[in-house]
């Protein structure tokens, strides 16, 4: 027997599934990117009168820059409010990406000794079909330490996605803050999450599969 033909199938298959993998993989990298703050608050705004001593504060470009070369700096002096703090812009295309996201994220980091305990987030969606709706029903899950830095992730369901699927109406995104002082943090790489296409989605079960298969040789 030919040790050639024994072995260059699950060569080629190895060599075919790592190609497909770097091929899906480049292909949603930079999908759902809402705001990467590239030394512009990119229309985004602080609500002040829910957390009055909060503004923009520059961009760095060296502390929380997790996407592009800059992250904002948001600066306030009270603890935040457990109210509206970072605003997008309102629009009917957000209406869209929302309906075919599965998650919301941002990056978050906060300056050593800032905020006391940390910092405490929820994620908000507001459209007048879907109404004014916190994805983690108001319980702050996104929690950021004093120096210390992550990605904060709330879910999309598919019902909410349903809703906005139908809607006519614009969509704000919000992010509601409290924490124990006032400090300075930096936020980057706001992000929705595409719900995997059928297409992709089957094509990673085959991926899955095939890999099955590869290891039980
Ligand atoms: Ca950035």
């Amino acid at each position: 027997m030919n040790v050639s033909s024994c072995h260059s199938p699950s060569h080629a298959l190895r060599i075919a599934l790592g190609l497909a993998l770097v091929g899906f993989a480049s292909g949603t990298a930079s999908a759902g990117l809402l705001a990467s703050f590239e030394n512009d608050a990119e229309g985004w705004t602080i609500n002040t009168s829910e957390n009055a001593t909060y503004a923009f504060n520059g961009f760095s470009t060296t502390d929380g820059v997790t996407e592009g070369t800059y992250s904002a700096i948001i600066t306030g002096g009270a603890a935040p409010s457990y109210g509206q703090l970072l605003v997008s812009p309102d629009s009917t295309a957000l209406t869209a990406e929302l309906a075919t996201a599965a998650e919301v994220s941002i990056d978050v980091a906060t300056a050593p000794g800032a905020f006391g305990f940390g910092t405490q987030w929820s994620a908000v969606i507001n459209n007048a079909d879907l109404g004014y709706t916190s994805l983690d029903g108001y319980t702050y899950t996104g929690a950021v330490g004093p120096g210390a830095s992550g990605q904060l992730v709330w879910n999309i369901t598919p019902a909410q996605r349903a809703v906005l699927a139908a809607s006519s109406e614009s969509s704000t995104l919000i992010f509601q803050v409290g924490g124990g002082d006032g400090g300075t943090m930096y936020v980057d790489n706001v992000r929705l999450t595409p719900v995997p296409e059928p297409s992709s989605l089957a094509m990673l079960t085959a991926l899955a599969v095939a890999a099955l298969r590869l290891r039980r040789r």
